[in-house]
């Protein structure tokens, strides 16, 4: 019977062939452990092992929610990413950056006022959820600043109106979040920091403020980082920005976007809404139209 090599035991080896065996490594002496990270800057990461936070080095790029082992001060594997976050570099669109791995939730910060709303930025984080098997939620904060929310009423996504001066909204997004991963995503200044503050309100002893004080009389996020809830969710909060990147969109992509111009009565099944005759969407038009217009722009 011909034998596998691998299935030659001892005592079908030689004596020269057993000496010459590499050594085995110590690896079942010192077989690591597992941590979360929360933070990373350059060469090193913070990591949280049931809540005791420590400093490590990492060589293989390494994210906020990224499931650890760490040996030696250092990371030694990643678990293979049940999600991510991703865009695109601003100075280098074929350059990805993943901004958060193994989230439930990607809650979408947007005010009606100051900042003002921008529907855009809305629409791209859709596609980066529906991209990275994420659930989008969208917090429409600072309802204290203004009546009119019908703007952000048009996204036929869960969403929650709140605002961290009156506390509306805040124990409703506590309760969705209850046990999963959620990140904090927006332009700057729409209130990601203070609704982490109000969402970790019972944690405030143990995380303390989370803004960094710039000096200038504004907090400003400069650095994602993962926080731990009491209630067993863990939020991470990311620095506001202008853009966000995704690369190369699909057409199915955009239309997956927009599953409300589905049944809307077009003429033709695979109408693209722009040009062809008897388009329905096109009629009836609205902001979701005009998103919808803005990201067929891209293709
Ligand atoms: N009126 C009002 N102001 C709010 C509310 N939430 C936050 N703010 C204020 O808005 C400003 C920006 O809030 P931050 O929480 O720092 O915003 P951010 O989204 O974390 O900003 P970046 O870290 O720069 O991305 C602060 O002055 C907050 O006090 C709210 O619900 N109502
Ligand atoms: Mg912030
Ligand atoms: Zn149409």
């Amino acid at each position: 019977m011909n034998r596998a090599p691998e299935d030659l035991n001892e005592e079908h080896l030689g004596r020269a062939v057993r000496k010459n065996r590499p050594k085995k490594k110590p690896v079942a002496d010192n077989p690591g452990r597992p941590a979360v990270v929360i933070n990373v800057s350059v060469k090193y990461c913070m990591v949280s092992q049931n809540g005791e936070v420590s400093r490590v080095r990492y060589e293989i790029p390494v994210a906020p929610g990224d499931e650890v082992t760490i040996r030696n001060e250092k990371v030694l594997e990643i678990a293979p990413r049940r999600t991510t976050l991703s865009r695109t570099e601003p100075s280098n669109v074929h350059k990805w950056r993943v901004i958060a791995a193994n989230i439930d939730y990607l809650l979408i910060v947007a005010a009606m006022a100051n900042p003002p709303f921008r529907p855009g930025l809305v629409d791209r984080y859709l596609i980066a959820a529906s991209r990275g098997g994420i659930h989008p939620i969208l917090c429409v904060n600072k309802t204290d600043l203004t009546e009119d929310v019908s703007a952000a009423a048009v996204f036929e996504i869960p969403t929650v109106f709140c605002s961290t001066v009156t506390g509306q909204g805040i124990d409703q997004l506590r309760d969705m979040i209850a046990g999963s991963t959620a990140v904090l995503a927006g332009h700057s200044g729409v209130g990601k920091s203070s609704l982490l503050n109000a969402l970790a309100s019972e944690d405030k002893a143990r995380i303390g403020e989370v803004d960094e004080d710039t000096g200038q009389g504004k907090h400003t996020t400069t650095n994602s980082r993962l926080y731990e809830l009491s209630n067993g969710a863990r939020i991470i909060d990311t620095p506001g920005i202008r853009e966000f990147g995704l690369g190369k969109i699909s057409m199915e992509e955009i239309q997956a976007a927009f599953p409300e111009f589905m049944d809307r009565g077009c003429r033709f099944r695979d109408c693209s809404h722009r040009d062809d005759p008897d388009c329905a969407v096109r009629e009836i038009g609205g902001p979701r139209y005009a998103s919808y217009l803005r990201l067929m722009g891209e293709l």
